[in-house]
């Protein structure tokens, strides 16, 4: 058996990419089934490239070798030899077929990469994670997406602990074998790359539905899942169906198998894997029901479902040359699951979510240690860039793409896009070139977005000519060096905008002599460029970056009252909650810098004026009712004190409060108690959203009412969002009456795992000096372990990303107990270990005695022996910058 692989390999470079020497036409694939021990027999038909001259090498990974032929004839020792992560093989000829048989130890595998068990032994069932590089954990193979092969897969397990073996492709027959045993075949039609093989066999359940696409090929729609989960798939099922009816009318894509398999489980790295024709879930992104279920995870689902499904095209019948190009399925894929979220509920709140995920996640990234260009130049692990770089960033470039050609003109390209790389494993150059092309437009200016990191600061100055009615609109950028680069070039920054009068409405604009309507987009592609608006009644206030037109960080120098302005009257609904959380921003400066009170004054006026408009959105409201939140605060500070922060934006929270009034938020908070429903609709939603955020209004300035009040939410909730948003607030501000409802809940929810972790996280995020006691009491639960991702991420990812205070104590007493637990988590699965390792972005900047205490316990964790290659590159990148 191969040991670990070292942990101090070298880099992989993009600008050594060469195409593979070998590749395999046709592989099939045979397993022996059994949670101990499983048995792989792979037989290639490999194909040489005449113009390379390269040993077979192939990749494979802790593989124990049983038996290995060429061409039918078993190999001599002589013949063959074990390389670093592989294996190379004599003698083999263009047209040979490999034969090689490896034995696998399932439920030895706590990496969840590879094949492995999900579940108890006696109970649970078998599965494979692939991507990136889990194939080779698996057989001998080219694991590389540009190998693409036509797969045949057998199964053969006993029928009474296996009855159910799935494996992607079209079922190519089954049968009894002797001894109890079964065996089951699929054949899938299309080329694929390893990555998106996967088999799953074991005791499940499924609910089923026929589905016709547009170019009427019928289709199994099969949803699997254990027994005491199959009745909360129904959803998902609703949302396959709903996007694959999106995905042929939004951009003409069919599904091209007879059936489509999704499974869930609960032990698994990420959301969702995209295996052709066998999708594999985390159930955390694909069972819902109202009772266990938050609004937020339902809405999850939807998108995690379309994601996946989206894949077919972006990602599997299109792959990626190498894992380089990873954006080209991940941005391409995050944009389209984007798009068919905003069409299925309200675009605005979803771009929302969206770009505040960015400055969330993607944001801190791009200014910090681990700072990626969106298509990197290289990496040691491939696992540690599946980020929010090349996913969000990623995403948002697409974005671009597509409003600079036009719905029309977006849809052309990537029709062109898909017919011309079908079955190909392509590259960002094909992309923009195929969405060129079909548009006579030059894109690769766009391509020095994909190859330089760190987010842009676009500067905005206007200056208004009353006698010439002229108003000009100087546009700067500028790229803040990263570890990587230091100097940066100027990138495309379309900068959609609008200008208002005083009154409040749209000006009419005229650009280069033309009258275009009321919005208008600019391209500033120089460092600095003036655009000038002619026949200019007044002096406007320009509205920029219309629905986060770019992926940037704007500045402009706003008066108060001209954002104010903006937040009342802009149609559109981002730059409309943009210009609050810009006036928050002012009003958390002028708190911080002890500045009057007049800017907090303005964002708190502002809002206590919308509070009662009947027009507003009610989810809308609750999100501008919502400042930005610590890490965006944090973002913006040279040095950075975690729990200043913590204290400010609670003070502004408080002071908004205030204004608004007890006996408002009251009065609000009763007349949405009072129509508490569990249904789904938008409407339903919304209200819920807002009766949240105006409960934890109330507890600002009436901590007794609201505590009440929410003992009662909880205790008659009729779903989850109501419940556990009470819960929340209980546990927030009254520890003693939330002891009986926390452990109501648990006991509740004891069979649960999902609603479990919900409870978890909630109490690791609690603010303040017992944190971390109390995060090592939730360890000591019985139901803490680990070994699955999910409870690991609600109990330590969530302590160390959503609990500022507790985790940034100044004695380092929270880094040195998380460090531990990360070399504990390393041992057992690396991929979450160096995922979970990330939250250290952005240390150097803490302030002096925190810095020091979180170098120390990173690099005490760096300095240990045998860490896995994941962590020890997230842990290099982190301490050498
Ligand atoms: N493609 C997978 C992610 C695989 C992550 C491997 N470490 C899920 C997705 O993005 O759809
Ligand atoms: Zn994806």
């Amino acid at each position: 058996m191969n040991a670990r692989p070292e942990a101090a390999s070298q880099p992989i470079r993009l600008a050594d990419y060469r195409a593979p020497a070998w590749r395999v036409e046709r592989v099939e694939l045979d397993f022996d089934l059994g949670i101990d021990a499983t048995e792989v027999s792979a037989k290639l038909l490999l194909r040489r490239d005449p113009a390379q001259d390269e040993p077979l090498r192939l990749d494979g990974e802790e593989l124990e070798l049983l038996s290995i032929a060429l061409d039918g004839q078993p190999l001599p020792a002589s013949a063959y030899r074990h390389i670093p992560g592989g294996l190379e093989v004599d003698g083999a000829r263009d047209g040979s077929v490999l034969e090689t048989r490896v034995r696998l130890h399932p439920a030895a595998n706590t990496a969840l990469e590879g094949l492995y068990l999900s579940g108890p032994r006696e109970s649970g069932f078998l599965l494979t994670q692939c991507e990136a590089q889990g194939f080779r954990h698996i057989t001998w193979f080219p694991d590389r997406p540009d190998v693409q092969s036509i797969y045949t897969v057998t199964l053969r397990a006993d029928r009474a602990r296996f009855p159910v073996l799935l494996a992607g492709g079209n079922p190519d027959g089954a049968g009894e074998l002797d001894g109890g045993r079964h065996w089951a075949r699929f054949a899938d039609p299309h080329p694929r790359p390893s990555y998106l093989f996967a088999l799953v066999a074991g005791r499940l359940e499924k609910i089923e539905r026929d589905y016709r696409t547009a170019d009427g090929r019928d289709v199994q729609l099969k949803i699997w899942a254990e027994a005491d989960a199959i009745g909360r798939c129904d959803y998902a099922m609703d949302a396959l169906q709903r996007s694959m009816r999106w995905d042929e009318q939004a951009y003409g894509r069919n599904y091209d198998l007879d059936v489509f398999h999704v499974v869930a489980t609960h032990d698994f790295n990420m959301g969702a894997m995209e295996n052709k024709g066998l999708n594999i879930f985390n159930a955390k992104c694909l069972l819902a029901d109202p009772d266990s279920s938050t609004d937020d995870e339902y809405r999850r689902v939807e998108s995690v479902i379309a994601h996946e499904y989206f894949h077919n095209w972006s990602g599997n019948r299109v792959t990626c040359r190498d894992w380089f190009q990873l954006s080209l399925k991940e941005g391409f894929t995050v944009f389209r699951d984007q798009s068919f979220s905003a069409d299925m509920n309200s675009a605005p709140l979803k771009r929302i979510e969206d770009v505040s995920l960015l400055r969330r996640a993607q944001f801190p990234e791009d200014a910090g240690p681990l700072a990626h260009p969106v298509r990197p130049a290289e990496y040691s692990e491939i696992n540690n860039f599946y980020t929010a770089t090349v996913y969000e960033k990623g995403a948002e470039l697409v974005r671009m793409l597509a409003g600079r050609l036009g719905a029309a003109g977006f849809r052309r390209g990537t029709d062109l896009y898909f017919s011309r790389n079908d079955g190909r494993a392509a590259t960002l150059e094909d992309f923009l070139a195929a969405l060129g092309e079909a548009n006579g437009i030059d894109l690769t200016p766009y391509l020095a977005w994909y190859g330089q990191a760190g987010t842009p600061r676009l500067k905005a100055r206007g200056a208004y000519d009353a006698a010439r009615r002229e108003y000009v609109l100087t546009l700067s950028q500028h790229t803040p060096a990263s570890h990587d680069q230091s100097r940066k070039q100027p990138l495309p920054i379309p900068v959609k905008l609008a200008l208002f009068g005083a009154d409040g409405r749209m000006l009419p604009l005229h650009l280069d002599g033309q009258a275009v309507g009321t919005e208008a987009v600019v391209v500033l592609d120089e460092t600095e460029q003036d655009f000038v608006f002619r026949d200019v009644a007044e002096h406007p206030v320009p509205s920029l970056l219309r629905g986060f037109s770019a992926p940037v960080a704007l500045e402009c120098d706003y008066t108060p009252a001209e954002l104010a302005l903006l937040l009342t009257h802009d149609p559109d609904g981002f730059n409309r909650w943009e210009a609050g959380q810009q006036l928050a921003l002012r009003a958390y400066d002028a708190l911080r810098d002890g500045a009057g009170p007049r800017a907090v004054d303005t964002w708190c006026d502002a809002l206590a004026g919308l509070f009662d408009d009947a027009r507003l959105d009610a989810a809308l409201l609750a999100d501008l009712l919502t400042p930005p939140g610590e890490i965006e605060l944090a973002e913006r500070e040279s040095t950075v004190d975690p729990a200043r922060i913590h204290a400010l934006r609670q003070q502004l929270q408080q002071q908004l409060a205030t204004r608004i009034g007890g006996a408002r938020l009251e009065a609000r908070y009763r007349a949405l108690a009072a129509q508490a429903t569990a249904a789904l609709d938008a409407a339903s939603q919304a209200s819920r959203r807002l009766k949240q955020r105006v409960l934890q209004l109330l507890a600002l300035v009436d901590p007794a009412g609201a505590s009440e009040h929410a003992a009662v939410q909880y205790r008659d909730a009729p779903g989850m969002t109501d419940r556990l948003g009470a819960l929340a607030v209980l546990a927030l501000h009254d520890a003693t009456r939330s002891a009986g409802p926390l452990a109501h809940y648990r006991s509740r929810y004891a069979n649960d795992p999902l609603a479990l972790d919900k409870w978890f996280a909630l109490q690791a995020q609690l603010p303040g000096e017992g944190a971390l006691a109390r995060v090592q009491a939730l360890e000591a639960d019985p139901a803490f372990t680990l070994k699955n991702p999910n409870r690991a991420r609600a109990v330590l990812g969530t302590f160390a990303s959503g609990n500022p205070t507790g985790f940034h104590r100044t004695d380092g007493a929270s880094y040195r107990m998380y460090a531990e637990r990360l070399l504990a988590l390393d041992a057992l699965n690396p991929q979450i270990a160096a995922r979970l390792a990330t939250v250290f972005n952005g240390w150097q900047r803490l302030e002096p005695q925190r810095r020091e205490a979180a170098r120390a316990a990173l690099a005490g964790l760096a300095g240990r022996d045998g860490l896995s290659r994941n962590l020890t590159e997230i842990l290099g990148n982190m301490l050498k910058a």
